[in-house]
């Protein structure tokens, strides 16, 4: 249970008997930007107290910021009420080039859990910029914000090799109006190793830009059980690192994956239990005389150029694979070509994402091996299962693993996710999805003169 009582760091302050060995909670009281009780004032004193802290809310604000929030450099977890109840907002609606960041990191460690940040502005990390410290985002959606830089662009922006988690979250309507990454830039070094932009159980509608998410040498890029929707160009755009994309869906963007490796043999990036669907360009296109990407259990259909570009390095299929062409050369066991997935659309399935469930006589159920390496699906249902009614449990191909299908005459839909009880208990799920920006409505068109 959270408490929302007076802080601890006030009382220890008063009475002059604050316990250092405790860690500090420290209670937002109003939605005034500056001042007693606010969250400007809680993050300064937090930042002053040598205490790991964690600043609440006794009720719920929108608090609208007119500067940047004080510089964080210690260890503070921000814990709202709720994205729909805690909300920080930097004044550009609009999508502009007014309004603010919201916040800075110089060495510190950041948590934002549970709270709503929108409609911030600056040339790079609009709503955290990250120069030296680790940052968490849980729950916590990132919306409608801006940045302005062709390079250092994206919501969140994190310079060398910082960490970086992103958690049961949701990037929505970001927009570069520099052409730049609109969600996420994560740049790292090859100096340091086992740095990582993790992305779990998070959801990327709509970012408008170069990319979603641009990872620039990074070593390790570990993205599973999210969704990309709508990128108005890539999806993931990969310069040099290595990584795993497991149980996750690319629907409707642009193009869903590239990597490029830059001529470094950084190992494969693996790709397993994918979807990747409706690609307006490319599914996955690869560049670079070293660049390795290694597929298995994975879905790639009806793009409107070429499921696969492979103009430098390697694509390599591990086996059970489904293209619906023939672009993607998959010849290993238990690859389908030109075959139709059969998924339905992309909507809430279970689980805190939205996914494409396959349909009843889709050829991806039961079509890969008994153990994939993944233990469960997207949305968290155990794999493999037998979902043609056969007795025998075989894991599907892409992200969602169809229920278990008990009566093969086709009486029961074989989809169990009308049974309560084996539906996860999600956080709060993503809005609906909204109509997608066509390309020509995006940066390219928006920028302000
Ligand atoms: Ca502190
Ligand atoms: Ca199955
Ligand atoms: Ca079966």
């Amino acid at each position: 249970m959270r408490h929302r009582t007076l802080s601890m760091l006030f009382v220890g302050l008063v009475f002059g008997v604050f316990n250092f060995a405790q860690a500090a909670t420290i209670t937002v009281t109003t939605n005034a930007d500056s001042g007693a009780g606010s969250l400007r004032e809680a993050i300064t004193i937090a930042e002053g107290n040598g205490e790991v802290d964690e600043i609440i809310f006794d009720a719920d604000y929108t608090i609208a910021l007119s500067s940047v929030l004080p510089t964080i450099s210690t260890e503070i977890t921000i814990t709202g009420n709720g994205w729909n109840n805690t909300i920080i907002d930097g004044g550009n609606p609009a999508q502009g080039t007014s309004g603010v960041r919201a916040f800075y990191i110089s060495t510190g460690n950041l948590t934002l859990d549970d709270v709503m940040i929108q409609n911030c502005y600056a040339w790079g990390g609009s709503a955290v910029y990250n120069e030296s410290g680790t940052l968490s985002v849980i729950s916590s959606s990132l919306e409608t914000n801006a940045s302005n830089s062709a390079v250092y662009g994206g919501a969140i922006y994190s310079e060398s090799s910082n960490p970086i988690d992103l958690e049961l979250s949701r990037f929505e309507d970001n927009l570069n109006l520099q052409g730049g990454p609109a969600d996420v830039t994560a740049i790292g070094n090859t100096s340091t190793p086992g740095q990582h932009l993790g992305i779990t159980d998070t959801s990327f509608f709509n970012g408008s830009g170069d990319s979603s998410i641009l990872v620039h040498w990074k070593e390790d890029l570990v993205v599973e059980s999210s969704t990309f929707y709508g990128a108005s160009e890539k999806a993931l755009d990969i310069l040099g690192c290595t990584g795993t994309i497991s149980n996750s869906t690319l629907s409707e963007n642009q193009t869903a994956i590239e990597y490029d490796s830059y001529n470094v043999n950084w190992g494969p990036v693996n790709i397993t239990g994918v979807t990747i669907l409706d690609s307006d360009s490319y599914g996955i296109r690869i560049f670079g005389s070293s660049t390795q990407v290694a597929l298995s259990h994975t879905i790639i259909a009806d793009s409107g150029i070429a499921n696969c570009v492979v103009s430098g390095g390697t694509l390599t299929s591990v086996g059970n694979n489904l293209d619906s062409a023939n672009t993607c050369s998959f010849a290993s066991a238990g690859d389908l070509i030109n075959t139709n997935p059969l998924l339905g659309p992309l909507q809430d399935n279970g689980g805190p994402t939205f996914t494409h469930q396959p349909l009843l006589s889709s050829p991806a159920i039961d079509a890969g091996l008994a153990d994939s390496g993944l233990a469960v699906d997207q949305r968290g249902i155990s794999r493999p299962q037998d979902g043609d009614g056969n007795t025998v449990a075989l894991c599907d191909i892409g992200a969602v693993e169809s229920g278990t299908l008990i009566f093969a005459d086709g009486f029961e839909s074989g989809d169990v996710l009308g049974w309560d009880a084996v539906v996860p208990s999600g956080p709060q799920r993503p809005s609906a999805l909204r109509p997608r920006l066509a390309p020509a409505a995006t940066s390219r068109s928006r920028n302000l003169f």
